[in-house]
């Protein structure tokens, strides 16, 4: 069984309805009761003009990571938002492994750790929050600084309830 932490990221429609409704699915999916980051507000990396609702779960999972990939990118469709659309275009819901246990894996089209979560600080506040001893498991760097060193964003952790 791996441990996996799970970036979730909203900025259409109900944004915190869609965050709720994706951690309802991974408690589905995981063997044990998700911990659960708060949910933040925070203004969009890349074109977008909506802040984002972001947040992070941590899951325990049998499943492989591709076919756990295959299982969220099937959400991610059925709650609405559009397959093949550009790289930076808006969601409904947006499910992002970040790690998956210790593996380090980079292939065409799967790369474990997240290959730009170091940059975003809408991923790793939530995720100090929920882990605040973990480390990249490729680079063995503390999740205390990575969050030091990451760029600015504004951001803010609301009191809103899963
Ligand atoms: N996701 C992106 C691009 N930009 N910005 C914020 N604040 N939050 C996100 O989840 C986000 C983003 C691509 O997945
Ligand atoms: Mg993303
Ligand atoms: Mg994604």
């Amino acid at each position: 069984m791996a441990t996996v932490v799970v970036a979730l990221g909203s900025n259409v429609g109900d944004r915190h309805q869609h965050l709720m409704d994706a951690a309802e699915f991974l408690e589905e999916q995981s063997e044990h009761p998700l911990q659960k980051s708060s949910i933040y507000i925070t203004a969009p990396v890349g074109p977008s003009t909506r802040d984002f609702y972001n947040a992070v779960v941590v899951m325990e999972s049998n499943e492989n990571p591709k076919p756990l990939i295959k299982t969220f990118k099937d959400f991610e469709q059925q709650h609405g938002r559009e397959a093949d659309q550009p790289k930076w275009s808006a969601r409904t819901i947006d499910l992002d492994i970040i790690s998956y246990g210790d593996l380090v894996i980079q292939t065409d089209n799967l790369i474990i750790p997240h290959p730009e979560y170091q940059k975003r600080l809408f991923v790793l506040t939530p995720l100090a929050e929920v882990m605040p001893d973990w480390n990249d498991p490729k680079t063995g760097t503390s999740i205390t600084r990575l969050t030091a060193e990451a760029p600015e964003l504004r951001l803010e952790k609301t009191d809103l309830r899963w």
